[in-house]
């Protein structure tokens, strides 16, 4: 078994009675809809329809084979694909077979699937051919370094037995049974976006991820005739579940994939396949706004575009229902838990000025002042909570809950809000040491401790400067041993393998580095040394 930290009984009884969490793993709503409506299309990609039939043969298929392959329920899984439909298949197989997965992103380089293996030692290994690290087997071989018996599957593979493809192929045997999953246990591990040196990891249950899946479902207003496009990476906790693609499956409806929010690739997958739904993050829909600009007629399908992920500003929110012709949806989630949603029957003002209200009426939301006392409505302050699908834990991570929870289990989100006479949340900033790049987050203290690893850096500090299109970019302030250029550093960190967004956009080089009193690095006093810097070039 998988360990976390579970919730007191108190609430978990509390949960339970209230029906929240009801029992039953995430893969029963795609059986369900494979009895119902079997033909009707679940996933399209690459001009590819697969319906519902074929979402849960296929992953029972697979299932079945890692079962006769000897993995056991509470083994972990290392799965890295892109947006495919063979994603979902191998959530759904992973699911029925006991399997927990830890989903990386397809920008994941070494130095994240390293740490990931290294804290789950995974049983088994999904991974893409087409990646950079997995076109040949070496790299699957240094996995192999922690987890010696990681069984590997690559899709785009040509050997039939290694073959993500053939594995999924074919009929499920008659004495097929799926593993009896308790819904109370890990069912994935999320990720987080952090602050800390190595990523953290976020055990979510099947009972707590139903639950905010079924009830975003019904905020979302989805129903069977839903064509919710996926063009983020797909196992983000925003694509996932906020609806995302495991609310679309639970009402039935279609996930059409995309490899990306381009607006010249989109829009024709909008016209095409009818979409009526999209997920952005402000960046993207900056894009789309453009394109949208000089032509929207291939969204006249759409009803609803959601924004999340990062800060958006509001004078683009202003622009958006018209410029692309539907609803505007503000999303304020995070991997760990709490969900917040603008209601689809909001004035328009909230809609356009607040980021959401919690899903569920039991979603405990503490604003704490400085002084740790909870602040009136209205007064700007540090977001603490608790819930029924916001866990109360990061994988063995002991040290680092200490500092995120509090004694009564609320956790510390590292977003500063303020909270509206009606329940609604404005984010106002942050104080975890993060930077929030177009909805991709980079914690500081990875990078950082990657650029000291250099022998000419003798400190490195990484902070957020500000970015029209992308909200903010990375600069990273080195104090150098001996002469170093940028580029060294930029190369000594692509060797080290990190995601390509984690590469600092800026570097600036100083003598020495602003400390605090208690000596810690200045970052106000680096942030204000961009902001003059900028202020001198403008
Ligand atoms: C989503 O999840 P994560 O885990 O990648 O990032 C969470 C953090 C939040 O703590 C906050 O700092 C930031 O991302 N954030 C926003 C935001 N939505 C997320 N900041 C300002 N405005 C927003 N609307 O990003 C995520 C998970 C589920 C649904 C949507 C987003």
């Amino acid at each position: 078994m998988v360990e976390f930290t579970p919730w007191p009984e108190a609430f978990a009884d509390r949960y339970r009675k209230l029906g929240y969490w009801i029992g039953k793993p995430l893969h029963h709503a795609v059986s369900r809809q494979a009895r119902q409506r079997p033909e009707a299309i679940a996933v399209i990609c690459d001009g590819r329809e697969i319906s519902y039939r074929e979402l849960d043969r296929a992953s029972s298929a697979l299932a079945a084979r890692l079962q006769a392959a000897g993995l056991r329920h509470g083994d972990t899984a290392l799965v890295q694909l892109p947006n495919v439909a063979e994603f979902y298949m191998v959530f759904l197989a992973l699911m029925k077979a006991g399997i927990v997965p830890l989903n990386a992103l397809f920008t994941h380089r070494r130095a994240e699937l390293s740490a990931y293996a290294e804290q789950i030692r995974p049983r088994l290994l999904v991974a893409s051919r087409s990646h950079e690290l997995f076109g040949d087997d070496r790299f699957a071989e240094e996995l192999r370094q922690n987890a010696p018996d990681m069984l590997a599957l690559f899709h785009g593979e040509d050997s039939t037995e290694r073959s993500l493809q053939h594995w999924l192929s074919g009929p499920v045997p008659q004495d097929f049974t799926e593993m009896p999953t308790p819904a109370d246990g890990v069912a994935f591990f999320q990720l987080s976006g952090g602050s800390t040196g190595t990523p953290k990891l976020i055990p979510r249950t099947h009972d707590d991820y139903d639950y905010s899946i079924r009830e975003s479902a019904v905020i979302c207003g989805l129903t069977p005739e839903t064509r919710y496009l996926c063009a983020m990476p797909a196992p983000h906790n925003y694509l996932m579940s906020s609806p995302g693609a495991l609310g679309v499956f639970h009402a039935g409806g279609t996930v059409v994939l995309a490899a990306n929010p381009d607006p010249a690739l989109c829009f024709d997958l909008v016209r095409h396949h009818r979409v009526t739904m999209a997920a952005l993050v402000p960046s993207a829909v900056l894009l789309w706004l453009e394109a949208a600009e000089r032509d929207n007629s291939a969204l006249t399908s759409l009803q609803l575009v959601q924004v999340g992920g990062a800060s958006f500003a509001e004078a683009t929110a202003r622009r958006l229902p018209e410029t692309l012709g539907c609803a505007l949806q503000q999303v304020f989630g995070m991997a760990e838990g709490l969900v917040n949603y603008t209601r689809l029957d909001d004035p328009a003002e909230r809609i356009l000025t607040t980021q959401g209200r919690p899903i569920s009426p039991d979603d405990e939301i503490r604003v704490v002042g400085p002084d740790g006392q909870d602040l009136p409505d209205g007064e700007a302050g540090l977001l603490a909570t608790r819930g029924p699908y916001t866990f109360r834990g990061y994988y063995r991570s002991p040290e680092h809950n200490v500092r995120s929870f509090d004694a009564d289990g609320f956790y510390f989100t590292g977003d500063i809000v303020e909270r509206t006479p009606e329940g609604y949340l404005r984010v106002v900033g942050r104080v975890k040491d993060q930077i929030n790049r177009g909805g991709e987050k980079i914690a500081a203290e990875e990078i950082e401790h990657l650029l000291q690893r250099h022998p000419a850096v003798h400190a490195a500090a990484l902070v957020a400067m500000g970015d029209a299109r992308l909200g903010e970019r990375s600069c990273a302030f080195i104090v150098p041993r001996e002469k170093l250029r940028a580029v060294e550093l930029r190369r000594h960190l692509m060797t080290l393998g990190i995601a390509e967004y984690k590469l600092p956009d800026r570097v600036r080089f100083i003598d020495q580095m602003p400390l605090t009193p208690v000596g810690k690095t200045d970052k106000v006093r680096l942030r204000d040394m961009l902001l003059q810097e900028d202020a001198a070039c403008a």
